[in-house]
């Protein structure tokens, strides 16, 4: 284990700031958000940072609708400065101590690319989660430059849940989100005010969660440029500080009383796993979870034993419990999450000697929460709470179309690896090339690779109203948080794999692997499906050696949209790929 290393800032020493709230309906559901350039400070002892951000703050203000209300929002890109973060990859993938250099401030080394310091600010903004006409989703092509504007309208004819609006230009996502372009966006609704939820300040609380570096300079002292490192060996960037609500380990005082937690992972790549600290010992239990991607469960989910996982892009609804804490009490939520995050266990009572280098986690402060004198307010938590959907049941899912997905990694001389996404159909009898076989007991599929890369043809068009099984098959060692736009879907399965790759096996289109739905004798994972994982969700993480499948049925909208990894640093290098919904009349006419 590489030694511990000391924070060059005091964490817990600035207050949890809330993004400014943009209420739609006070507006009469037009809303203009200007995208500028700006400062902001991360940390009472940073400098100021450059930033870009929604109405020039980071986070962007919190956009709150109303279910029904449709709100148009007028964005205007006034960037004026270019990308306010410094690129780099370090020479080497430790320091001199040993250290991974992602866990370290600084460039270590690395030279900083002039390519992404001339990008001038182009952008599309994406709500991430919303059920939105194909013109205003947001498609990574469509950019508007600075001094451009683009008038999105939204229906908001979708039940209340947390959004978030972000960039999603192509290429460089990683990049914009980074320098701040973020911010939340809620959905409100009459279910939601029947169980007399929070709602507002000071109970309800939104927390967008990041992760994020910054300079040295000549002197060794921290400065608050932004600077986006990765290295040889490490594709993504695992900064050492964690943001919430902008702010690098916040502290949010509360009274002792149930809280609406609503939790973001904005990070570009990092997974939390979140355990609740009080006096060294987790106190799982004042958590519940009430919500997930797209709003209420069915039923209250406690968190599962080890944690609440989130990975890039998911998002839980929390009431936590600090009723029966004396004023003063302090309770830390700390991240157990190994980066890259491949789903293995760590134990909550461990948490507090989480923090380890070599696994890119340096420091596993989030945030805290220091309970001050009030009247005690304990909440208690309805039974039922959704009671809009059910998981789809056999026969409408018997006979549906089945889409497959191969994640893979594949190894390029000289520079990092990348990880793509393979469609894959059922190979013709005749098929003699490169082929995946799938063996599920007696049956075995073959299948061969029709796409690739984001750029090649079409291949998934969906008819609307109608369900379909998509099958997303993990054949790398990292866990990836596949995000599919526009509706919700549910996790069906999620089943441990064997498999095995030949060398030459993932070549730039062809694939050839052999699976096994069984366990790999070497596999610690659970491969299970967490009670909070099984209510609307649109972000759906495949952990290593595992097939996940998922009911997808498009309702509303016909039009190209997207689905993808939302590990940036995968979705810009090629994880992502179109898909078009297509209403079922104009199917006999399609080529
Ligand atoms: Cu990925």
């Amino acid at each position: 284990m590489t030694p511990t290393l000391t924070a060059p800032l005091a964490p817990f020493a600035d207050a949890l700031p809330v993004p400014q709230r943009l209420v739609a309906a006070r507006q009469n559901g037009r809303l203009s958000v200007p995208i500028r350039a700006g400062t902001h400070r991360f940390h009472r002892d940073l400098p100021e940072s450059a930033i870009w951000g929604y109405d020039g703050t980071v986070p962007g203000p919190t956009i709150e609708a109303e279910r029904g209300q449709p709100v148009t929002v007028e964005w205007r890109n006034e960037l004026d400065r270019a990308l306010p973060v410094v690129v780099t990859t370090a020479p080497g993938a430790v320091d001199a101590s040993g250290v991974p250099v992602q866990c370290v401030p600084g460039l270590s080394g690395g030279t900083p690319d002039p390519n992404a310091a001339a990008l001038a600010g182009h952008t599309v903004v994406h709500l991430h989660g919303g059920l939105v006409p194909a013109p205003y989703d947001g498609w990574a092509e469509n950019l508007f430059a600075p001094g451009q504007d683009a008038v999105f309208h939204y229906p908001m004819g979708q039940r209340a849940a947390l959004l978030w609006y972000h960039d999603h230009v192509m290429g460089v996502t990683r990049f914009s989100v980074y320098a701040g372009l973020a911010g939340l966006w809620i959905i409100r609704d009459q279910r939601e005010r029947e169980l007399g939820l929070p709602e507002g300040p000071p109970f309800e609380v939104p927390l967008l969660i990041q992760d994020r570096n910054f300079g040295l300079d000549g002197s060794g002292q921290l400065t608050g440029q932004l600077v986006h490192k990765t290295d040889p060996e490490v594709m993504e960037a695992f900064a050492p500080f964690t943001v919430v609500n902008g702010k690098v380990w916040p502290l949010l005082e509360v009274q002792p009383a149930t809280y609406r937690i609503r939790v973001l992972n904005g990070s570009n790549a990092r997974t939390y796993r979140l355990v609740l600290v009080h006096d060294g010992e987790p106190e799982l239990s004042r958590i519940t979870q009430i919500g997930t991607d797209h709003g209420l469960l069915a039923t209250p989910a406690s968190v599962p034993p080890d944690g609440l996982v989130l990975a890039s892009a998911e998002r839980a609804d929390l009431l936590i419990d600090f009723s029966g804490l004396a004023p003063g009490s302090e309770l830390t939520l700390l991240n157990t999450a190994a980066a890259p995050f491949d789903g293995a266990s760590f134990a909550a009572a461990d948490a507090p000697h989480a923090a380890d280098p070599g696994q890119m986690l340096p420091y596993p402060h989030v945030m805290r929460f220091r309970v001050i004198p009030g009247p005690a307010a304990r909440r208690t938590t309805p039974g039922a709470l959704a009671t809009d959907y059910h998981p789809p049941a056999p026969d409408q899912l018997a006979g549906v179309p089945r889409r497959t997905i191969a994640l893979v990694e594949r190894e390029l001389d000289g520079q990092p690896s990348v990880l793509t996404m393979r469609e894959l159909v059922i190979a013709d009898p005749g098929h003699t090339g490169p082929a995946v076989t799938v063996a599920d007991g007696e049956q075995t599929t073959r299948y061969a690779t029709v796409a690739a890369h984001f750029e090649d043809a079409t291949t998934f068009f969906p008819v609307l109203d109608r369900y379909e099984v998509w099958q997303l098959i993990n054949l790398t060692s990292d866990t990836h948080p596949i995000h599919v736009h526009l509706d919700p879907f549910q996790i069906l399965s999620r089943r441990p794999i064997r498999y095995q790759i030949p060398e030459h096996g993932i070549e730039d289109r062809a694939l050839t692997a052999a699976v096994i739905l069984e366990r790999d004798p070497g596999d610690n994972l659970g491969h299970t499906i967490d009670d909070n994982e099984r209510g609307l969700k649109d972000t759906i993480r495949v952990n290593p050696s595992e097939i996940v499948e998922i009911a997808v049925r498009f309702t509303t909208y016909s039009g190209r949209y997207m689905y993808h990894c939302h590990i940036l640093e995968h979705e810009d290098r090629d994880m992502m790929r179109p898909f078009v919904t297509m209403p079922a009349d104009l199917m006999p006419f399609m080529a």
